[in-house]
């Protein structure tokens, strides 16, 4: 059987925030059953929950205490059975998250580790003595802020937190702590679940001699606090040990059937494409790696083919996915606003570039709504880094509001109590309802580009070459066996045109004509051409 995943596309479920079954505010398993036709209905090929396992939600859900059972928030293993059972009748993979690089502090492995330094859980996590003058080991910063060190007293030692100090980093130095968290994804995989997203893979080993990171002059703000970018992170995270344990990882994951997996790699640059080489190398360690380079403010021409040609010439053997919104950055329509006039067209055109990418597809739940960013008061805000850092940061809930189902429902159909994030008005005018149907809607462009994607090899399986171009062009074309398409996106504010040959035809469009040898893009404009060969139209 060929890959599932090479090419597929991937819908994320943010939980807590897409359907609510019993009132209490906050989505659950029940409530994605319920929902999951929708998800079937755009044509994906797989969903991939985010954290659903026990937790104090300290980070809604990325900060577990019992890997191998449901919050019951969200459910029970019972109703994860539906669920799996559910999806899989509809066709759809699942693929879970698993967050293996720090536990919750209210992990019984760190209960323990924390009372003592010769437990039998005391070499669990990472723990260090302080300077001299007491002051933490080393110069490691925490993503979501301050030093990746807090003081336990009764150790007198510090642990590493590379994100909230609820988020204790599991050492995984130490064997038994890796045999302990295979085990527990074991479980998974005999219960049937097709895969799993890999939280933070890259944080997994830290440098043992604990030494500090080097100052980076280059760096920008790329996390919640300027020291995290101002230093280059090669001590705290991206060991080379932790190619041996994506090698057991894997071996594991090959016991079982047509399972994938996939690892969060949240680094840019060379350095994503180098990890991302290192991590899919040969069928040894992983699937492929999740890059972070479209989920920024760049939306430029050259940025997406310097990220996407650096990635297919980087790592020749790997397979990328690519996303444009998940539950840790800012909406892409809203991101991206200024290029458009209106974002109902920017989230046309935006599929329409998504689906044309060669590599696993992954779109975010209301995305296919064309949702914006929902803007948040303070006093609304549940994130910890939004807490922390506002109004410079404004935190991840903006991202994370519930779904709209349901026009003239309350809470959109979300929920019959009060959802745990508010729902507000621009959201609501775009419910799934609304566009259900409607031949204009952004609901409906998803669903017609994922069919377009699917009915061309080209765009699923073929290699990708890009057309030298002016930008705000940007053009390539995907050739397969026996199928080829030329894709050209007017990523600018204005109109534009191109020549092309004059047996060049529009199979898919937006804003597009071609008329007397020239191809004319609108602002937002797409095109999907073919011609009688293989070669290039665009001239
Ligand atoms: O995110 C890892 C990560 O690097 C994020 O910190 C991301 O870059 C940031 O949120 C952008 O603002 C994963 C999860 O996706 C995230 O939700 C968790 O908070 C984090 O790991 C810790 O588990
Ligand atoms: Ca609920």
């Amino acid at each position: 059987m060929s890959d599932w995943w090479r090419g597929a596309i991937v819908y994320q479920i943010y939980p807590r925030s897409f359907q609510d079954s019993n009132g209490d505010g906050i989505g659950d398993l029940n409530g994605i059953t319920r929902r999951l036709d929708h998800v079937a209905s755009l044509g994906a090929d797989a969903i991939w929950l985010s954290p659903i396992f026990t937790s104090p939600m300290k980070d809604m859900g990325y900060d577990v205490s019992d890997y191998t059972d449901i919050d019951p928030l969200f459910g029970t293993l019972a109703e994860f059975d539906a669920l799996l059972a559910r999806a899989h009748d509809l066709g759809l993979k699942v693929i879970i998250d698993q967050v293996i690089s720090h536990s919750s502090d209210k992990h019984p492995w760190f209960v323990e580790s924390r009372t003592s330094r010769d437990n039998p859980k005391a070499d669990w996590y990472v723990w260090a003595d302080p300077n001299p003058d007491g002051t933490p080991p080393n110069n490691w910063p925490s993503v979501f802020g301050g030093p990746a060190w807090e003081w336990e007293p009764r150790r007198r030692q510090y642990y590493l937190h590379n994100f909230l100090i609820e988020q204790p980093d599991l050492n995984m130095h130490n064997p038994e702590v890796q045999d302990a968290l295979l085990e527990t994804m074991r479980f998974w995989l005999a219960r049937g679940v097709d895969g799993f997203r890999l939280d933070t893979v890259n944080y997994y080993f830290h440098d043992q001699d604990l030494r500090s990171n080097p100052p980076n002059p280059d760096g920008s703000q790329e996390m919640a606090t300027d020291t995290y970018g101002m230093q280059d992170h090669i001590y705290s995270k991206n060991r080379p040990e932790n190619l041996a344990f994506l090698e057991r990882l894997r071996a594991l994951t090959d016991e079982f059937d047509d399972r994938m997996m996939v690892g969060e790699v949240g680094d840019g640059g060379q350095r994503a494409i180098d990890l991302m080489a290192a991590y899919t190398k040969g069928t040894k360690r992983l699937h492929m790696c999740y890059s972070f380079e479209m989920l920024g403010p760049d939306f430029s021409a050259g940025h997406f083919r310097r990220v996407i040609e650096g990635f297919l010439n980087g790592a020749p053997d790997g397979w990328p996915s690519w996303s444009f919104s998940n539950h840790d950055v800012p909406r892409h329509v809203t991101r991206w606003a200024t290029h458009a006039e209106d974002q109902d067209a920017l989230a046309k055109q935006t599929v329409a570039l998504l689906m044309s990418f060669e590599g696993t597809i992954g779109i975010y739940q209301g995305e296919e709504l064309g949702l914006p960013e929902t803007e948040m008061e303070y006093h609304e805000l549940t994130d910890p880094p939004g807490l922390r850092f506002w109004p410079e940061q404004k935190g991840r809930d903006g991202c994370r509001t519930p779904m709209v189902w349901q026009n003239d429902a309350p809470h959109a159909g979300f929920t019959t109590g009060t959802p745990w994030l508010p729902v507000k008005v621009p959201q609501i005018a775009r419910a799934v309802d609304l566009q259900d149907g409607e031949t204009g809607s952004v609901l409906a462009a998803y669903r017609a580009m994922i069919g377009f994607r699917k009915s061309r090899p080209s765009l699923v399986e073929g290699r990708t070459e890009f057309i030298d171009c002016k930008p705000p062009l940007l053009a390539f074309q995907r050739i397969a066996d026996g199928d080829a398409l030329t894709c050209v996106f007017n990523l600018g504010t204005s109109p534009t045109s191109v020549s092309v040959t004059s047996d060049a035809r529009l199979a898919h469009n937006q804003f597009a004509s071609v008329r007397n040898g020239q191809l004319k893009l609108g602002p937002n404009g797409f095109a999907f051409l073919e011609h009688d060969d293989a070669s290039s139209p665009v001239k």
